[in-house]
């Protein structure tokens, strides 16, 4: 591996590693906070939040395009619904939990933002003449079928299967799985 590849294999695993451990730490930040106070009806809207951000967490450690889509939003999102009670936490000094609730979950957020866009953005983007490999880690039969151009189809992979294909041409390719139909993936092939 060289030392170019090297750093491109780092960028990546941090791309998954950070937004998912900033997703479980707001989530048990989230409801660690939600139990010291009881569980007050006007913050319960945090519980959709935490149900959806431990799915994103697992759906990006399956490398789940959508699920980077979904925690750079619900991030933002709570972001805006959350901006005031954020600035209170920052002045709060004197409500420990409250000024170490808002001081981490700030910086922790904006880490889960950027770096699901920048793993959206980079995750799936390989250079002409790479080879990708595809490996069944589920239970049930899958398969890697190029959408609108005929290039590839790996036909049925079995759990702990494989299938590789070498992509030549430079341009977006989206892929599902014909067992599937709404698995879906994509893979964008720049030039050189
Ligand atoms: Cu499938």
């Amino acid at each position: 591996m060289t030392q170019a590849e090297n750093r491109t294999q780092i960028r990546k695993s941090l791309e998954i590693v950070i937004p998912i451990s900033g997703l479980i730490y707001f989530d048990i930040l989230s409801l660690s906070t939600l139990a010291i106070m009881n569980f007050p009806t006007s913050d319960l809207v945090l519980i959709p939040f935490v149900v959806v951000f431990a799915l994103c967490a697992y759906g990006i450690a399956r490398r789940s395009r959508i699920s980077y889509i979904i925690s750079a939003v619900l991030s933002a999102t709570l972001f805006a619904l959350f901006a005031t009670t954020i600035v209170e936490g920052f002045g709060a000094v004197t409500i420990p939990y409250g000024f170490f609730a808002a001081v981490t979950s700030v910086p922790i957020l904006l880490a889960v933002i950027i770096y699901s866009v920048l793993g959206l953005r980079r995750a799936f983007t390989v250079k002409a003449g790479t080879t990708v490999t595809w490996i069944n880690h589920d239970g049930v039969v899958h398969t890697i079928t190029s959408k609108s151009s005929n290039l590839f189809d790996s036909g049925n992979i079995p759990t702990g299967g494989s299938f590789t294909y070498t992509f030549t041409q430079p341009g977006t390719h989206n892929y599902y799985c014909t067992v599937h139909p709404w698995m879906t993936g994509t893979i964008v092939v720049t030039s050189g």
